[in-house]
């Protein structure tokens, strides 16, 4: 019975944890950074309170990075300056999202560069 209860809280506690990852689905591959906006970027997704990171491929789609990745944390400042090197080097970028509140490749969290 107590056992029964611990599971079911641990399960409660799981299922009303924000941000669990899910399997990554591949939102885009082998992709030129065209144009990367931040800050204050005042596009659908949302500004994020001045951190936001948006950036946009040669086939004219527009991303943000996922709210959990933006400048005000230092994951999202990394995946920022690997969007400016991808850019400034042409190297091909793929995407991928791993949250699907809002459905999937929504934004994007991980991003995979290659020459
Ligand atoms: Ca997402």
């Amino acid at each position: 019975m107590k056992k029964t209860f611990m599971q079911g809280m641990a399960l409660a506690c799981a299922l009303a944890t924000p941000g669990i990852a899910l399997a990554g689905m591949e939102c885009f591959r082998d992709r030129k950074v065209t144009q990367i906006n931040i800050g204050y970027v005042d596009l659908p997704f949302g500004a994020d309170g001045g951190d936001a990171v948006y950036f946009t491929l040669d086939n004219g789609k527009t991303y943000p990075l996922n709210n959990g990745f933006n400048l005000d944390w230092p994951r999202g400042q990394a995946l920022h300056r690997t969007l400016l090197a991808a850019m400034t080097q042409r190297f091909k970028v793929t995407g991928y999202d791993h949250y699907g509140y809002g459905g999937t490749c929504d934004d994007i969290d991980e991003i995979l560069v290659k020459p």
